[in-house]
């Protein structure tokens, strides 16, 4: 998928995102484990401040569990609920479900003090390739019942019955990615969650390099096969990786094409080990 996001597009998501907010009691916010600030875009905030929220995140399996964990308490501390998923191995839906429960609990009990049995409709949100689809496949999968099976719940959109007083929509918002902040788009293009939209891959896999040698150089090692210097260029870094793993054009010239693309899938599929690329902000103790 690569979305061009221009303002209109953004007005667009924005306005279909309004309208299913005001079908749904609670808002799902999926972000990326690997990246949870740079996967979420602080205008969200104000789009859902009027609605309980469950923070979800989501490709843990790629993600270092403790700065997963670190993570998770930090939402927390901000007063949502959170939890670490991993949608394609589909373990932990239940859990999820349960949060979405709890998150919602208040205004069931509301409803039932004044004799009314409410049902909980619930979406889901969160950037383009963030897992939004799979998740709710796998939902799909544990749903006692598809939207359509009984009278009256379409209302021109489709839902998916997990219980009697929990539906989802079935369709996710879509939120547009934090191009404004250049880290977070690099970071996001490293993921694999934008692509092409802010450097070519061979620009991107040096940058990821360079990247990675500061923060994680056993990455590289294990990798790469090269333990990077200081002050090594992302270039530089190219022409050993090339030569170490023996992705060589005639004449021995580096195929730093090849290089680039097999570089950045290494990373996106985990082989480089489960790497976060972002803590959560640091707070100041009262
Ligand atoms: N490793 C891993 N991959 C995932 C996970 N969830 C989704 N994916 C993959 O991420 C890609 C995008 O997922 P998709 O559900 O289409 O994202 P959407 O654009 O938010 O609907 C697909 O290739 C999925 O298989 C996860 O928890 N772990
Ligand atoms: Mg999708």
């Amino acid at each position: 998928m690569n979305i061009q996001w221009y303002p209109g597009h953004m007005a667009k998501a924005r306005r279909m995102l309004e309208e299913s907010l005001k079908l749904v009691d609670v808002v799902i916010e999926m972000v990326d484990a690997r990246a949870p600030a740079s996967s979420r875009n602080p205008d969200f905030d104000a789009l859902f401040s009027a609605k309980p929220r469950v923070m979800v995140l989501n490709k843990a399996d790629l993600a270092d569990p403790a700065a997963t964990n670190r993570w998770i308490q930090h939402y927390q501390s901000m007063g949502w609920d959170a939890i670490s998923f991993s949608a394609n191995a589909g373990k932990g839906v239940k859990a999820a479900i349960s949060l979405v429960e709890r998150a919602v609990r208040p205004v069931v009990e509301r409803m039932k003090a004044k004799g009314v049995n409410k049902t909980v409709r619930a979406m889901i949100v969160g950037i383009p390739n963030v897992g939004k689809s799979t998740f709710i496949n796998r939902l799909r999968g544990t749903a006692v019942a598809k939207a359509g099976d009984r009278p009256g719940v379409t209302r021109g959109k489709q839902w998916i019955i997990v219980n009697p007083y929990l539906e989802f929509l079935d369709t996710p918002g879509m939120l547009w990615p934090k191009f404004e902040d250049k880290d977070a788009a690099l970071r996001l293009a490293f993921l694999g969650s934008i692509r092409g939209e802010i450097m070519d891959n061979e620009a991107l896999a040096m940058q990821l390099m360079e990247a990675l040698a500061s923060a994680m150089p056993a990455a590289l090692e294990t990798r790469l096969k090269f333990k990077p210097e200081e002050g090594m260029t992302g270039a530089e870094m190219m022409e050993i990786a090339c030569r170490k793993r023996g992705w060589l054009l005639s004449g021995a010239r580096p195929d730093t094409e090849r290089a680039a693309s097999l570089i950045l899938d290494e990373f996106r599929g985990g082989k480089m080990g489960r790497i976060t690329l972002e803590a959560p902000p640091v707070r100041e103790e009262a």
